[in-house]
C-alpha cells in the first residue's frame, strides 16, 4: 500500500509538470512582440491583437486600425480628426446639438496644420510600452460673421496640438491617445469647445473610409462599429500637473457632413479658461474569445483547473 501510495505520487507530480509544461511553448508562440516603423509621415504598430496607423503629416490626423488576427482580409476602421470650434449650448445640456447650437465662428480645421512626429519611444526589455506623438503649432484667426452680435473682432490664436498615442502590450488590443490643446482664445466665457472627427469603414488596406460603421451604436461617450470600440472619458484635465482641473466632458454623435463619410462624433468640453487641454479616448478592437487567441492568465485558470481536475480523480483513486 505504502508503495502504491508512493507510485500514485509520483505519476501525480510527473502529470502536473507535463500539464504546466506543456501550455509554456504555447504561451510563448502567441507573443511575436510588436512591429513598429515610420516612414512618409506615416507610424504603424502592429501587436499581436491590433494593427494600427496613424498618418498626420501634411494632412488630417487619421488613425486607421483593425483586427491584427482577422486575415479574411476585414475591416479596417477610419477615425479622421476634423475641427475645432466653440458653440454656443443653445439648450444647455453640455453637448454640441448639431441643428440646435451654433457655431461661433468658422472653426478650426485641422487638416490645414502640418504634423511634427516624435519618433517611437519605448519601456522596457522585451518591449512593454509603445509611445510616440504628433504636434502641430499654427496661427489661427477665426474667419467669418459671428454668431451673436455682441462680439468684437475675431482674435488671433497660436495653438498647439499634440496627439499623444500610447500602446500598453498588457492590453494589446487597445490604444490610447491623449489630445493636448494649448492657446484657444474663448469668445464667450458660456460656450463650449467642440472636438469633431469622424468615423468610418472600409476593406482592409484601402487609405480612407469608403462606407459608414458598420453598426455603429453610440451611448455615454462610448461607441462600438463593427467589432471596434471608442471608449471615450466623461471627464478631461485642463491645467498644468501641480494643479489640475477637471474639465466636464459631454460626447454627442450624428451624421456626417456633406461630402464626408461616415459618423460624426462631437465631443464637447466645458469651458477651461486660458488652460491647457488634456483629453485621453480609447480605440480598440473586441476580443470576443472566439478569435483563437487565449492570453496568458486564462491559460493559467485552465492549467490550474486541470491540475485540481487530476488532484480530485487521484485522491479518490487512492481513496478505493
Ligand atoms: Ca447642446
Amino acid at each position: 500500500m505504502v508503495y502504491n501510495l508512493m507510485k500514485d505520487k509520483k505519476i501525480l507530480i510527473a502529470f502536473v509538470a507535463f500539464v504546466l509544461l506543456a501550455t509554456v511553448p504555447f504561451v510563448a508562440a502567441q507573443q511575436n512582440g510588436p512591429d513598429y516603423g515610420h516612414s512618409n509621415g506615416v507610424a504603424s504598430v502592429t501587436t499581436d491583437n491590433i494593427g494600427l496607423k496613424v498618418t498626420a503629416t501634411n494632412q488630417v490626423p487619421h488613425f486607421h486600425f483593425w483586427d491584427a488576427n482577422d486575415s479574411t482580409p476585414g475591416a479596417d476602421y477610419h477615425v479622421m480628426f476634423s475641427k475645432f470650434f466653440e458653440a454656443n449650448d443653445t439648450d444647455d445640456d453640455g453637448t454640441y446639438t448639431p441643428g440646435t447650437d451654433q457655431r461661433v465662428y468658422d472653426p478650426l480645421t485641422l487638416p490645414s496644420l502640418g504634423w511634427e512626429f516624435s519618433g517611437f519611444e519605448t519601456e522596457g526589455n522585451p518591449t512593454e510600452k509603445i509611445h510616440f506623438n504628433f504636434t502641430s503649432t499654427e496661427t489661427f484667426t477665426p474667419q467669418g460673421p459671428p454668431t451673436l452680435a455682441d462680439t468684437g473682432p475675431p482674435t488671433s490664436m497660436d495653438i498647439t496640438i499634440k496627439i499623444l498615442v500610447h500602446i500598453d502590450l498588457a492590453n494589446d488590443n487597445e490604444m490610447k491617445f491623449d489630445i493636448m490643446l494649448d492657446g484657444w482664445d474663448w469668445t464667450y466665457d458660456d460656450s463650449i469647445l467642440v472636438f469633431q472627427f469622424t468615423i468610418s469603414e472600409s476593406q482592409h488596406g484601402e487609405e480612407n473610409g469608403t462606407a459608414e460603421p458598420t453598426n455603429f451604436q453610440g451611448q455615454n461617450g462610448n461607441f462600438t462599429f463593427g467589432n471596434a470600440y471608442m471608449e471615450t472619458a466623461q471627464t478631461a484635465t485642463a491645467g498644468n500637473e501641480t494643479a489640475p482641473q477637471t474639465i466636464q466632458v459631454r460626447a454627442s454623435h450624428g451624421s456626417s457632413e456633406a461630402g464626408e463619410t461616415g459618423e460624426s462624433v462631437y465631443i464637447a468640453f466645458e469651458n477651461f479658461g486660458n488652460e491647457s487641454l488634456y483629453y485621453d479616448p480609447t480605440l480598440g478592437i473586441e476580443s470576443d474569445g472566439f478569435t483563437g487567441i487565449i492570453d496568458y492568465n486564462t491559460l493559467l485558470i485552465i492549467a490550474g483547473g486541470a491540475t485540481v481536475i487530476v488532484l480530485i480523480a487521484i485522491v479518490l483513486k487512492m481513496r478505493k
